[in-house]
């Protein structure tokens, strides 16, 4: 008889580190939704990343649970998946710690996140962010999962666990699976629409570079009527042009015309037409989130349940795996 194959695990996250954006939802957010009828899908609400900046303890508290309810409101189903916040799972923690002891001073050191945020944190440069990739590694490693989607800017992470897994792997024995990236064919990349050679980022200080899903209508209307154009007022992708391909990009993605048909659609009309048109199109793609958002922020029981239910099982499949190492390094069992 045949055994039905078994699925892929997937696993990824996102921090509580400000409001979730239009470039976290059409670059990351949707794509895991999509995954969850063929893979084996674990996602966690990374608190204990974020904390290696200084949160405002009310705000944190606020972000992770806005967070949670939101990817819910995106439609992570916790009927299919698991779905958690990472410090409800205490072995996240501690495998950090021990494959801190198998991560090098200078792996580390090139990191290039941790250069761009020693940079924009000078004032806090805390050991937490330097080891940040360990954790990121236990994260993945705890569930054996085999492919981890992450955007361009992760990449450097994720390449860091495999040789963290490959190392303990050598030297004690098959533990860890190696990951792989999961590189999704249609994950957009948005830019600020302040600054568009930029990322969209939700740690940008400047509000109208970024687009929040929670942002209300007439908020991603002045954002998008703000955003930064070039002066040749002609719609359609070209080089120097970077702010109309980002939106054109931003359309695209929300309404799935190709930019040709984006392009004729606009031709002879002007760009504020074409900015009105793109917050529209924003407007109604976030709607339904935002009403379904509501109503889980409004039920913080629903909530708790489903993120203890979620943090029960993934404590259980993840004590095996820290288990596992440990013996293999030599703990004395309890
Ligand atoms: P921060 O500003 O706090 O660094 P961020 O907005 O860059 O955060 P992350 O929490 O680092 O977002 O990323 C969550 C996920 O969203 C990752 O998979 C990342 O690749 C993706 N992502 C983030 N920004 C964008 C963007 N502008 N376009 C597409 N995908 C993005
Ligand atoms: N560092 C990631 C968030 C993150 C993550 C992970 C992603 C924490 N742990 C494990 C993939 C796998 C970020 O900032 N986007």
């Amino acid at each position: 008889m045949d055994t039905p194959e078994k699925k892929k695990v997937i696993f990824s996250a996102i921090q509580p580190s400000g409001t979730i954006t239009l470039g976290n939802y059409l670059g990351a957010l949707r794509n895991w939704v999509k995954l969850q009828d063929d893979y084996h899908c674990i996602f966690a609400v990374a608190d204990l990343h974020a904390v290696t900046v200084r949160q405002e303890p009310k705000n944190f508290r606020q972000n992770i649970l806005n967070a949670y309810a939101l990817l819910l409101a995106c439609g992570i189903d916790t009927e299919k998946s698991l779905f958690f916040i990472q410090s409800h799972v205490h072995t996240h923690a501690e495998l950090a710690w021990l494959l801190d002891c198998y991560t090098q001073f200078g792996e580390l050191s090139r990191m290039t996140q941790f250069k761009d945020k020693s940079l924009k944190h000078a004032d806090n440069v805390n050991a937490g962010l330097f080891t940040y990739p360990s954790l990121m590694a236990a994260d993945i490693l705890l569930y054996q999962a085999d492919m981890v989607p992450v955007g361009a800017d992760q990449k450097q992470h994720l390449e860091l666990s495999r040789n963290i897994a490959e190392r303990f792997n050598g030297i004690y024995g098959n533990t860890f699976t190696v990951p792989d990236p999961y590189i999704s064919t249609v994950g957009a990349r948005v830019m600020s629409l302040q600054d568009p050679s930029k990322k969209m980022s939700k740690s940008d200080e400047n509000v109208n570079a970024w687009v929040a899903v929670l942002d209300k209508p007439d908020t991603i209307m002045k954002k998008f009527k703000r955003a930064v154009t070039d002066s040749e007022a002609v719609v359609c992708v070209g080089e120097g042009k970077d702010g109309i391909n980002n939106l054109i990009g931003i359309m695209s993605a929300v309404t799935g015309k190709t930019s040709d048909e984006i392009t004729a659609e606009f031709e002879g009309k002007g760009y504020g037409d074409f900015k009105t048109a793109v917050a529209e199109a924003v407007i109604e793609e976030l709607r339904p989130i935002q009403e379904r958002f509501e109503d889980y922020i409004s039920n913080k029981d629903y909530l708790a349940e489903q993120y203890r239910k979620s943090a029960e099982i993934a404590l259980k499949i993840s004590q095996r795996t820290l288990d596992k190492a440990m013996k293999k390094i030599g703990f004395l069992a309890k």
